[in-house]
């Protein structure tokens, strides 16, 4: 299994990053959605931001220790941080107070206020963890939290990325036993992952009522990353997810289309669809949008 762990939460990592760098393109003034639904891609190279940054941080500790370390994982996100990615304002703190010595557990429960990170950063970094953890949600779960409290102190910051490492590993199972997992079955899942008293918690269930409607409505009624938070993300990102687990460009336009904060759940989506799907092969990350995408850092693509 060691093997396969590697295969799916790199695979899931590829799907990622080019989420995260083809979303991010649509940040530019004049970018138009309907563009990449006439297969006009932008010209490469697409650069890959904070959330692939952070995400190449996850897979490289999975790899070289086999679980989520939360002290060498703050380490490597502090150091690791190239400022100019876009990472979010509380985020930057937070990096920065650890690199300069503060404790995690204090950095991360002293942003907005002592109040905790709520934003998106640690949901957006997930799915290749959970992809890593096929063969156990309840694996999946705890190490997201583990992943996630690194950054972010606020239950709803890491609820979102335990409903995105959970539905991540459910993906990757499913293609392990050659499954196509029912969308509202997804989402019933997730959602059983949850606090229910949680905020993330009520919108996944929601998103289990609209499967079916347009996107855009689904979009307006659950949130498209626009106030950069879990809750206002995670839940159209995983009805995206599973509406389209068979197809990763489709679901990559869902995001796209519906605008807001793109990039990110352009991550989260393409990360836990490609954990299903694959890199080529009918359905899959296109190689062709692999290769437009700015490579990786040479410390996740080659490790020690
Ligand atoms: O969560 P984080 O790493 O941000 C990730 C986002 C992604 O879109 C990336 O692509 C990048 O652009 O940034 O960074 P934070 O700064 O911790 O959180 C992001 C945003 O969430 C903040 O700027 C706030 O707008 C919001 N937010 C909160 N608002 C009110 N109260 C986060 N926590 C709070 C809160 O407690
Ligand atoms: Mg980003
Ligand atoms: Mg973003």
């Amino acid at each position: 299994f060691p093997d396969t762990r590697l295969t799916l939460a790199r695979d899931a990592l590829a799907g990622l990053s080019v989420g995260d760098a083809l979303g991010s393109q649509f940040f530019v003034p004049g970018r138009r959605p309907d563009d990449l639904a006439a297969g006009r891609l932008p010209a490469p190279p697409w650069e890959w931001t904070d959330d692939t940054e952070m995400a190449c941080s996850v897979v490289a500790e999975l790899a070289a220790a086999g679980r989520i370390d939360s002290d060498r994982l703050a380490l490597a996100f502090a150091h690791r941080c190239e400022p100019y990615r876009g990472y979010g304002p509380g985020a930057v703190t937070v990096l920065r107070l650890i690199r300069t010595g503060t404790p995690w557990p204090v950095a991360a429960a002293s942003a907005f206020d002592g109040q905790g990170s709520c934003g998106n950063g640690a949901a957006m970094r997930v799915a290749p963890l959970g992809a890593w953890y096929a063969d156990s949600t309840r694996r999946a779960a705890e190490q997201a939290r583990a992943s996630a409290e690194v950054t972010h102190a606020h239950p709803e910051g890491v609820a979102g990325a335990v409903a995105v490492a959970v539905a991540a590993s459910l993906a990757a199972r499913a293609r392990l036993d050659g499954d196509r997992p029912e969308p509202a079955r997804l989402l019933t899942a997730v959602a059983g992952a949850l606090d229910p008293a949680g905020e993330v918690h009520r919108g996944v269930r929601r998103a289990a009522t609209l499967l079916g409607h347009p996107a855009a409505e689904v979009a307006d009624a659950l949130g498209n990353g626009s106030r950069v938070t879990a809750q206002d993300t995670v839940p159209f990102t995983l009805w995206v997810a599973a509406t389209l687990l068979h197809d990763y460009p489709a679901a990559i336009r869902a995001c796209v289309e519906a605008g807001g904060d793109v990039d990110t759940t352009a991550a989260i989506v393409g990360g836990t669809v490609a954990a299903y799907t694959g890199v080529g092969g009918p359905g899959g990350v296109p190689e062709d949008w692999l290769t437009a995408r700015e490579p990786l850092p040479g410390w996740v693509t080659t490790p020690a």
